[in-house]
């Protein structure tokens, strides 16, 4: 072997173990050929994307199967939101865009502006007064984003964002942009590589709708290539107080302490109520209160502290297996007809960090003690 030979060789083997890394990897780097990018993008990217598939032990036991986590609080700005900027934010690029804009209830704000800070483009986000989590706020403000509050909610900041986005001077890098679609399927992907398959069911939090038709385009696309035998029925959770999909007609005014989610028309309904009716899947809604109680729940027995949002598909979970109240879940009948301990999927789709006011509910006083031994083995009734 030739000296160069070998120096490429070691130079391959390096970079197979460096990809072997989680996070070294963007969603378009992984996932180029089933993009919309040519030699001639410049790529966005933050290393977003190849989150971890996490085993849920008591969740499994619980629904006598093998339930996952996808666990897309660990993205750079810490949601599932990064998957789709990455490559709207470099289509973006390619066509000279100076300025994007979106509306937001927190998540697609926050990665938007870390998005545009890399690739040196203004950002305008529209977000409702008062209804946006902490976390989410400060990032916006630290990528450099231009914050405008309005007094209406997401829906309202929508309508504008599109209004404003015909005038030409913005990209609109909301979930109508279908290259936020194109990023986001791509968690589909990542999940038919690690299984070997697609789950029996996929669970996940309904909002704007733009996740769930992005999973299911990402489940079609690999099992039309024949990179996955079977297809995963999808099962969308929403928070009763903003249930549109769920109820089947728009709602004027949603309400949720789950603020991500807080939306009542949402902009992919005809992609979402495809993805349920062509998987023969279901919509189905968790409350205000149930969502609490499954937040500290997953946290406490799973070890995953997600946000209030992401955490609906739990609280779906514990109401059929767990509550008397069961027989109020209209995706019951699902879980009947699944093969024998099926696998499941649940999208975590946000970092519990991103809201820690709405966490706090958990919080209780600490136990005092003085700086000594003693006191600190009296304080926690160790003797
Ligand atoms: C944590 O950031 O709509 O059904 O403007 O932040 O694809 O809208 C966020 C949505 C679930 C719902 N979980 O996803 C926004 C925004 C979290 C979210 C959803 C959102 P979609």
């Amino acid at each position: 072997m030739r000296q160069g030979e070998a120096g490429s060789l070691k130079c391959r083997n390096f970079l197979t173990s460096m990809q072997k890394t989680r996070g070294t990897l963007g969603v378009i780097s992984r996932y180029r050929e089933y993009l919309p990018v040519t030699e001639a993008t410049p790529i966005v990217s933050l290393s977003e994307g190849s989150t971890p598939l996490i085993h849920a032990r008591e969740l499994s036991e619980l629904v006598q199967a093998e339930v996952y986590l996808k666990y897309e609080g660990l993205n750079p700005t810490c949601s599932f939101k990064d998957r789709g900027m990455t490559v709207a934010i470099s289509k973006a690029a390619e066509q000279g865009a100076k300025a994007v804009l979106c509306a937001s209830t927190g998540n697609t704000s926050a990665s938007a502006a870390a998005y545009a800070a890399r690739a040196g483009m203004q950002c305008v986000v529209i977000l409702p007064a008062g209804r946006i989590a902490g976390g989410k706020m400060v990032q916006a403000y630290l990528y450099g984003a231009r914050v405008v509050a309005i007094e209406g909610n997401f829906d309202d900041a929508l309508r504008i964002v599109r209004e404003l986005g015909e005038r030409g001077h913005f990209v609109v890098v909301n979930s109508t942009n279908p290259h936020r679609l194109e990023g986001q399927k791509t968690a589909a992907f990542e999940i038919i590589e690690e299984l070997g398959k697609a789950p029996d069911l996929h669970i996940l939090p309904v909002g704007n709708a733009g996740n769930i038709t992005a999973y299911w385009k990402g489940y079609r696309e690999f099992y039309d290539l024949g990179r996955s035998n079977n297809l995963p029925v999808m099962l969308g959770v929403q928070a009763s107080g903003a249930a549109p999909l769920y109820h089947g007609a728009p709602m004027d005014q949603p309400e949720t302490l789950a603020t991500a989610i807080r939306i009542g028309q949402p902009a992919s309904w005809d992609g979402a109520m495809g993805a349920v009716k062509e998987s023969l899947g279901e919509f189905d809604m968790v409350t205000d209160a149930e969502i609490l109680a499954a937040q500290k729940w997953l946290a406490s027995k799973e070890g995953v502290f997600a946000e209030p949002a992401s955490v609906v598909p739990v609280a779906l979970l514990l109401k059929i297996f767990q509550s008397k109240d069961h027989d109020l879940c209209r995706s019951k009948t699902i879980f009947s007809k699944l093969p024998a301990n099926p696998t499941l999927v649940l999208t975590i789709t946000g970092h519990g960090l991103k809201d820690p006011e709405t966490a706090s509910h958990a919080l209780s006083e600490p136990l005092q003690a003085k700086a000594t031994l003693e006191a600190v083995l009296k304080a926690i009734e160790v003797s």
